[in-house]
């Protein structure tokens, strides 16, 4: 029964903002029929797991359903339920009642076909970021101090009673991912909580990592190797560098994602607060994506050079040799420290 949760489950809140905006949320799958379900381009983890649980939690209550994103899922989540719902086709999308944004506040985030108001009659946002547009939908389920969208849907799920195997695989590739496996800052005892009762419901975590993290293409630890090699520091040891050129991806089937990741090796480095990747994009023009270990702000870094982004992961373009931009970057890193 719908409504008041699980009385022995630790995590399911059935008072409180969350409960009540969980609940209008309920009110909305009542009074409506067909639903599309859609999340961020460049689908994560919790993007994708968002989308295909709410999707299957959906259908299990009756509803129609269907699964839209701009872009593809990545293959690393290509084997989860719900899978080949996913379309990148808007048509018949005039037919549906209600959509639902998933793991994104902001209709931007959508990409350039999603109208402001969304296909259908209502907007439904189920989000975790701190950052929103307040005008863009007619419901909100929010909150920032989740770790994962897919947390907020656990929730909602658990007030619909059983969470089936098919949606609990979903919502623990949201946790996981979202959480880097369970190490960044954000992994709370909710998220340890929730997995566990994930894992309850017959969840095996290793199928779940060796599937996401232990399933790569050969490419790209080809890649890897050629990007690694590449491996610089400043004089200060506080900036690492990596390159990925232009010809070292000629001669391999790659998508743009294989690279997905690479930046953290760099910033693991010992004593290096700022992790940089140039990317060529040609024409002498580069791609400078930024993270942080913490203590530095890279989306001031970023916006010294026209870019932007969060406190921990920033980017901008910058047209000059790679010698002359790590060398521009590593005075603005000094520069900006000792501000500080
Ligand atoms: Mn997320």
């Amino acid at each position: 029964m719908a409504g008041e949760g699980r009385s022995d489950n630790p995590v399911i809140d059935t008072n409180g903002e969350l409960a009540a905006q969980l609940k209008a949320f309920e009110k909305l799958v009542e009074e409506y029929d067909h639903f599309l379900v859609v999340a961020h381009t460049t689908p994560d983890g919790d993007a994708v797991g968002s989308t295909l649980g709410l999707a299957l939690l959906l259908e299990e209550q009756g509803k129609e359903v269907t699964v839209y994103n701009r872009d593809p899922i990545p293959y690393n989540f290509e084997f989860l339920p719900g899978a080949e719902k996913w379309r990148q086709d808007l048509e018949g999308i005039e037919a549906v009642d209600v959509t639902v944004v998933l793991d994104c506040g902001t209709p931007g985030r959508i990409g350039e076909d999603f109208p402001k108001h969304g296909w259908g009659e209502k907007v439904a946002v189920i989000d975790h970021h701190e950052t929103w547009d307040k005008d863009f939908a007619d419901l909100y389920v929010r909150d920032a101090t989740a770790a994962a969208t897919g947390e907020l849907l656990y929730r909602l799920a658990a007030r619909y009673g059983d969470i089936s195997l098919d949606v609990a695989k979903n919502l623990y590739c949201c946790v996981m991912t979202d959480t880097g496996s369970f190490r960044y800052s954000n992994t709370s005892r909710t998220a340890f909580r929730i997995a566990g009762e994930l894992v309850e419901i017959g969840v095996e975590p290793w199928e779940m990592t060796s599937e996401v993290y232990e399933n790569e293409p050969r490419e790209r630890l080809e890649l890897l190797c050629r990007v690694l090699a590449t491996l610089s520091m400043s004089s200060c040891g506080r900036l690492a560098f990596l390159r990925v050129e232009k010809k070292m991806v000629e001669g391999l089937d790659v998508d743009e994602d294989l690279t997905d990741g690479f930046i953290n090796y760099a910033r693991s480095i010992q004593g290096v607060e700022v992790a940089t990747q140039l990317r060529e994009r040609g024409g002498g023009q580069w791609r400078v994506s930024f993270r942080s270990r913490g203590t530095v702000n890279v989306a001031a870094l970023a916006e010294k050079f026209g870019g932007g982004g969060h406190h921990n992961a920033a980017g901008c373009e910058i047209k000059a040799s790679p010698d002359v931009i790590e060398e521009k970057l590593s005075q603005a890193l000094v520069d900006l420290l000792d501000v500080d």
